[in-house]
């Protein structure tokens, strides 16, 4: 076996789009006798409202990685801001073990550090007081015992209300801040930070001074959302690749 591991993100699955599903099924299928792990760093589904309300298409989606990682790989589903309430019970049921947003793995003599994304964008203010409410657990515990039609209506609210509002946002503000990402880097020790959530898919090389003050070139990959092509991330004998392909309509 390889020495391969295997990174998505921004899938945003629902029924709408069953070309990214079959893409996702290809991709599984390709893949799952020759890698070691596949990483979901967020965002594979459009919107999650509980494991108590798993649709056809997710039900699916997790047949599919059940199936995945009992050919060998393990599964890892980081949380993404539409999936953050994607619980155990769902977990389990893809074989998949979920992990914390800034997860460190690594590779050979360097280290990799994992996260949605999100978290980098302190420019955008609304968005992190949303997400300091929702990400909180007794609200997350309120919302969770309210009915499935009054959480989907509440879903489809907060969906409707960010696309009014990121429609009026500059590309800047929902971008990485840039002194954020030093930060992280600096706090790490880490050599390279992959994530996704802005949707530009890129390898950025920036410098930074390590501890011994000596300057450090680093690369922040991100990754791409599922549209019209499928972005994934290969790390394959410790050198990380950003790929992509197109997403067939027929
Ligand atoms: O998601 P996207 O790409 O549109 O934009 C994100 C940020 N928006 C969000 C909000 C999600 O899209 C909403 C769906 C989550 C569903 C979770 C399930 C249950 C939760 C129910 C919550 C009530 O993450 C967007 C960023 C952008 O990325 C770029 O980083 O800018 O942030 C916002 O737009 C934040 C807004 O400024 C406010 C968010 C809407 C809050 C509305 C709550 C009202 C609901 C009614 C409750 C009383
Ligand atoms: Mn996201």
């Amino acid at each position: 076996m390889p020495d391969r591991h295997l990174f998505i993100s921004d899938l945003h699955i629902d029924c709408s789009r069953p070309d990214i599903v079959t893409g996702f099924f290809q991709f599984l299928d390709e893949n799952k006798n020759n890698c070691n792990a596949l990483y979901i760093l967020g965002d594979l589904f459009e919107v999650w409202i509980g494991d108590d309300t798993v649709s056809d298409v997710e039900l699916k989606v997790s047949e599919k990685l059940c199936e995945f990682s009992k050919c060998g790989p393990s599964v890892y589903i980081m949380h993404g801001n539409r999936d953050f309430l994607i619980g155990n019970d769902y977990a389990k049921r893809c074989g998949a073990t979920i992990l914390e947003d800034h997860h460190i793995i690594s590779t050979g003599d360097e280290n990799l550090l994992l996260l949605h994304g999100d978290t980098l964008c302190t420019d955008d203010a609304e968005y992190q007081q949303f997400r300091t409410l929702v990400r909180n657990k007794s609200w997350q515990e309120e919302f969770l015992s309210k009915t499935v039609e009054e959480r989907r209506n509440f879903a489809q609210e907060a969906r409707d209300k960010s696309k009014s509002e990121t429609s009026l946002k500059s590309d800047s503000i929902m971008d990485v801040n840039q002194e954020e990402v030093l930060k992280l880097f600096q706090k790490y020790h880490v050599s390279k930070i992959l994530h996704g959530h802005t949707h530009r898919p890129a390898i950025h090389e920036l410098k930074v001074k390590s501890k011994k003050l000596s300057t450090q070139t680093v690369q922040r990959i991100v990754l791409g959302d599922w549209d019209e092509r499928g972005w994934w991330a290969e790390l394959y004998n410790n050198r990380l690749s950003l790929k992509s392909f197109a997403l067939s309509n027929d």
